[in-house]
């Protein structure tokens, strides 16, 4: 027996210390504490076992056994003070430090287009304008045929239309549009209300049309409308007036002349003295030295549109009028290209 089981014994001491060095976190130790040193482990049964040692060699053997169950126990204890510490400088070198100081966040801002059309509508909103919002495709109906311009209308050349193929007419031609203006949001507005209204509509629109300095295919619109009994053009001239004494300033003139559009009779456009050269530089880049500055349309509500929505022209007048905040935000923070309002340069969208 004695030399087998002295030689078992080695070979037990070699694959426990083997698995201990093998073991990487605290589950595998007490794994390997219970496999070896617990009430069932192996080196527990070998102690276990003296009792059928031959006498002679008892002694011997338990002293050898005992022996390799405190270096066991010793190098176990060293073992899991070495996984200790480990872990804890792992902990150590992820901390957060609280006491470095924060990166900053980089702020979002306003789209410059955004900042004048909530200047546009607060403005409105405080003479008692509510703000809609209506489709961007649009009917034929709402765009042209309800603003008194029917199908074929030369007028209709003054809006380059892009048509949506989705739908036609028994006739075969489209029905449906990228609206042109916010226009079509008077019907829509009054089909669905009675006088007295007051409302104004920021949106976008779109135009078959090639870009320039001052021309998007795209841009945005702020279209008004007031409608109900007595409204005069003395209410339009100085709702407008107040607007854009608001929004440009206390010294502004404001002139109004004549201008055409199907849905408004008389129209007019209306435009203010420029701020930059008052009239004065013939080579100024706003008002071309012109001193006026074109900044909307505006009119009399025609009695054909009142009547379309089954209005009655008799009983209810109206005014109307449309804008656009580009062109505005242009004149008030002296930019002089509109492409740039959708080029997302972020230099340029960082000045405001
Ligand atoms: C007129 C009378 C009313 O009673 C009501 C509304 C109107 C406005 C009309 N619906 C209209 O669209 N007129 S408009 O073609 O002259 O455009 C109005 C404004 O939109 C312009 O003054 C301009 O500021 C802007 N606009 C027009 N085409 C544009 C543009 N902005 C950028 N790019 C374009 N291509």
């Amino acid at each position: 027996m004695t030399t087998s089981a002295f030689a078992d014994l080695n070979a037990l001491r070699d694959a426990a210390t083997r698995e201990l060095d093998a073991a990487v976190d605290a589950a595998a130790l007490e794994a390997w504490r219970v496999a070896y040193l617990g009430r069932s482990g192996k080196i527990t049964g070998v102690l276990r076992g003296i009792a059928a040692v031959p006498a002679d060699q008892r002694r011997v053997f338990g002293a050898a056994a005992n022996e390799i169950k405190v270096a066991l126990e010793q190098r176990f204890e060293a073992r899991q003070a070495d996984l200790e510490r480990g872990a804890l400088s792992a902990l150590a070198s992820d901390a957060i430090d609280i006491t470095l100081p924060g990166r900053p966040v980089d702020m979002g801002r306003l789209h410059p287009t955004t900042i004048v059309i909530r200047e546009i509508c607060g403005i409105f909103q405080s003479m008692g304008f509510q703000v809609v919002e209506g489709p961007e495709v649009e009917w034929d109906k709402y765009n042209f045929e309800a603003l008194n311009i029917p199908k074929d209308h030369p007028a209709r050349d003054k809006w380059d239309t892009i048509w949506v193929d989705a739908n036609k007419d028994v006739e075969g031609r489209f029905t449906t549009l990228l609206r042109t203006h916010n226009s079509p949001m008077q019907a829509r507005v009054m089909e669905t209300n009675q006088p007295p209204i007051r409302v104004v509509v920021p949106g976008k629109c779109f135009r078959y049309e090639a870009t320039d300095a001052t021309h998007e295919s795209q841009f945005f619109q702020v279209e008004g409308l007031v409608v109900d009994e007595g409204v005069s053009f003395a209410n339009l001239k100085h709702t407008l007036y107040e607007f854009a004494r608001r929004l440009f300033g206390g010294d502004r003139k404001v002139r109004f002349r004549c201008d055409f559009f199907p849905f408004v009779e008389p129209g007019v456009d209306m435009s203010i003295d420029c701020f930059k050269c008052g009239g004065r530089d013939p080579a100024c880049r706003i008002c071309r030295g012109s001193g006026w500055i074109e900044i909307m349309g505006a009119g009399m509500v025609h009695p054909n549109v009142l009547r379309n929505v089954g209005y009655d022209p008799a009983r209810v007048s109206g005014f109307a009028f449309g804008m656009g905040p580009e062109r505005i935000a242009m004149l008030k923070y002296g930019i002089d290209d509109i492409r740039l309002f959708y080029a997302n340069d972020i230099r340029f969208l960082r000045q405001f």
